[in-house]
């Protein structure tokens, strides 16, 4: 390790852990950034108390973990992330999928009114340990954490469509690197080592890889390393920090995964399939649009090809002889190469709803 890494990792330490010894209330808080020993899951919740200034740094108890094994075990526990990129869009998820449970703010747990489900409010970071140690059976999470951790135990049910965003391996913009292979040899900063590791190990080509939680971007300024792999949606931050993508490591999205036992508990089972039906009947719901449409009788087989349905469009006779009223549904993503094939063939009065949540 030289000596810029040294330093790195003193100020990254310095900033991860910031002990407050308030008079007769002796407080820890662990940032919210992940540092190698740090158990980040009790954040903002005191530890036990020190004794004297020379009695070494206990480690905390997990009090989040001893408190969720207590929780009603006829429930389903799922873990999703408190206050980050993923927890409106998640929120909004469940409250679609008719869960009624209360805001997130100021706590750490919530029990949905309507269903027998638990709300654990985490770090992200911490959902794939939650959910592998069987803490809480579901959890709801970046892929990109689960590429990055492997979690033992743990198996994905669901690809929840938000939270795009992808792993880009970039270069400072004046740099010479203009293929991978060009980054033989030398250093790559991200927080995530063992994506890259093995992203570049696939490739056959050998590299340094430092980890670095928070603004990676830097890294290369600094003269730390030559490149970055970080997480990228829009990619306005690596624009600003005078970076440009080389590549892409891979694509993620949040997912829903669970822990292999969960299926095992029957109760739990049973549990977990109610829940899967109104997730996918959400999910469902996004990749299709309703459309009604009148259309005179002789197209009647243009339509049926260009719209199949799900199964046949719902077709009925309108006051005006010899025109018909045509329902059906349409996929999301070929929507207006739909649209244009109707109106080409014919048909008009194309109205177009959204539907909120699709049942198969
Ligand atoms: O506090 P906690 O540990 O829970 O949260 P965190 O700070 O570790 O994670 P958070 O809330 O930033 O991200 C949670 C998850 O959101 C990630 O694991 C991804 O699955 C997903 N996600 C989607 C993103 C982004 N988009 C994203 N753009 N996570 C991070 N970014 C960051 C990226 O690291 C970079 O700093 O946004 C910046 C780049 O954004 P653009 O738009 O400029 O390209
Ligand atoms: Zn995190």
């Amino acid at each position: 390790m030289g000596p810029r890494e040294v330093l790195f990792y003193c100020l990254s330490f310095l900033i991860c852990h910031v002990v407050f010894d308030v008079a007769s209330n002796e407080r820890e808080v662990f940032c919210c950034k992940k540092y190698d020993g740090c158990s980040s899951a009790v954040e903002h919740l005191p530890v036990e108390k020190r004794v004297g200034g020379s009695t070494p740094l206990s480690r905390p108890r997990d009090l989040k973990k001893e408190y969720i094994a207590n929780m009603n075990n006829k429930s389903l526990k799922l873990a999703i992330q408190k206050g980050g990129r993923l927890t409106d869009d998640t929120l909004d998820f469940l409250r679609k999928s008719g869960l009624e449970f209360e805001s997130y703010t100021q706590k750490l747990f919530a029990s949905c009114r309507n269903f027998p489900l638990e709300i654990v409010y985490v770090r992200d970071d911490d959902i794939p340990d939650y959910v592998a140690s069987g803490s809480v059976d579901i959890g709801i999470l970046g892929q990109n954490l689960l590429y990055e951790e492997r979690p033992a135990n743990v198996k994905k049910l669901l690809n929840l469509r938000y939270g795009f965003c992808a792993l880009t391996l970039a270069v400072p913009k004046e740099s010479g690197v203009q293929a991978i292979a060009d980054l033989s040899g030398k250093t790559i900063a991200t927080t995530y080592p063992n994506s890259t590791k093995n992203f570049f190990k696939k490739n056959g080509i050998s590299v340094e890889t430092i980890k670095i939680n928070g603004s990676v971007e830097i890294a290369p300024t600094l003269g730390v390393a030559q490149a970055i792999a970080d997480l990228t949606s829009t990619g306005s931050t690596l624009t600003l920090n005078d970076l440009r993508p080389l590549t892409k490591i891979y694509d993620s999205e949040a997912v829903l995964i669970a822990n292999d036992k969960t299926s095992s508990v029957e109760s739990k089972r049973v549990l977990l399939e109610k829940l899967m039906i109104r997730f996918k009947g959400v999910l469902s719901a996004q990749n299709y649009k309703y459309v009604m449409m009148n259309a005179p009788a002789e197209i009647l087989p243009k339509l049926k090809k260009i719209t199949p349905g799900l199964k046949a469009p719902t077709i009925s006779p309108l006051a005006k002889e010899g025109w018909l009223s045509v329902q059906t549904v349409i996929k999301e993503d070929t929507f207006w190469e739909t649209i244009e094939k109707l109106k080409s063939v014919g048909a008009s009065g194309i109205i177009v709803l959204p539907i909120e949540k699709m049942i198969l």
